[in-house]
């Protein structure tokens, strides 16, 4: 349960209906070849982002994965510029010569996505180090898989923030699998969250298809770091609706009966949001959900159509912003 106010627990279902849409429109546009490079849907898993975000201020910065979109829309990312980029466009957020995995807004707290596995747990790390040090109060927020859980740069960077007390969220999006391979056969602890113990933290397990589960686990993650006590590990259990990527070459090893399982509407994470606040009398009135739906619909055609009116980069832009000035 929750005590947000209707408005904000409207909020917080429209952006997970954004980013839910936001990805079925860059997977079509994947296929029809308008978008460039990759694309890795966030489908399944809108309820982590929008639930850790709802529970930051303003200052608070997070960092992304691969599977970036939906942190990017869940701080508040331009839509318009977000889709440019997908589309190498000029008015896209780098310029149109990142594409998916480098889409960053530093004036909103959003560090970056990133395509090197486990690459932003260390830069989230070195931002939580910056906010003790301003003691700003502002707390700094790590997305990253079950897969990077493995990786070096997790146990280095969650040591450190430990032992020095940073105000760090560590978010791990655990759907399951890395690529092709199942985390029961690589995580060598049945749940991420258990390696918190050998760091002296906090490791809190959370249905992360349940928004308000995530936002209450964020909540209370969040009052101990801006208080001083150290990260915190929240182990988020999800499932991603789409293979790993869009490209079509792809194999998705997964067994279709346990795809299917997560596709139905009692897993479905906005199915599920919908059904709670229906469950309560005048929160979401079905004219009300239409058009919340509609006003999604309209954002997400104007941001495709600013990105199809958006020129290419020049070829004489290639070697513009390699270096910094
Ligand atoms: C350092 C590094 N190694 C390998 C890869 C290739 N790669 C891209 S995504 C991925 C799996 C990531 O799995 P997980 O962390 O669970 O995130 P998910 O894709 O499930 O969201 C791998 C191995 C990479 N991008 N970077
Ligand atoms: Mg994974």
């Amino acid at each position: 349960m929750t005590n947000l106010s209707p408005e904000r627990q409207r909020a917080m279902l429209r952006r997970m209906i954004t980013i839910r849409r936001f990805e079925e429109i860059a997977s079509e546009k994947f296929r029809s070849g308008d978008i460039y490079g990759v694309v890795h849907s966030y489908a399944g898993e809108e309820a982590i982002a929008v639930g850790v975000c709802e529970a930051l201020r303003d200052g608070d910065q997070i960092i992304s994965t691969h599977r970036g979109h939906g942190h990017c829309i869940a701080k508040g990312a331009d839509l318009n510029r977000m889709m440019a980029e997908l589309y190498g466009r000029a008015d896209g957020y780098c310029k149109g010569k990142g594409g998916s995995m480098h889409i960053a807004d530093f004036s909103i707290g959003m560090l970056g996505a990133n395509g090197i596995v486990a690459g932003g747990i260390s830069i989230i790390t070195g931002a939580g180090l910056a906010a003790q040090m301003d003691g700003n109060g502002a707390v700094a927020v790590g997305f990253f898989g079950d897969g990077a859980s493995n990786a070096g740069p997790f146990h280095e960077s969650i040591n450190i923030a430990a032992a020095w007390k940073l105000p760090v969220i560590y978010v791990c999006e655990n759907n399951q699998w890395a690529v092709n391979v199942p985390a029961l056969e690589s995580v060598a602890t049945p749940n991420v969250a258990d390696r918190a113990k050998g760091y002296g933290i906090p490791g809190i397990i959370v249905d992360g298809n349940d928004v308000f589960a995530v936002h209450n686990a964020a909540v209370d993650a969040i009052a101990r770091a801006r208080a001083g006590q150290g990260p915190t590990i929240i182990e988020a259990k999800t499932y991603r609706h789409r293979r790993h990527t869009e490209r079509l070459d792809q194999p998705d090893a997964r067994p279709s009966e346990e795809v299917n399982a997560w596709l139905q509407e009692d897993k479905d994470p906005i199915q599920r949001m919908i059904t709670t606040l229906q469950m309560q009398e005048d929160l979401l009135p079905p004219t009300v959900l239409e058009n919340l739906k509609t006003v999604v619909e309209n954002e997400l055609a104007e941001a495709v159509s600013f990105a199809e009116k958006s020129p290419f980069p020049t070829k004489e832009s290639a070697l513009q912003d390699v270096f910094a000035e």
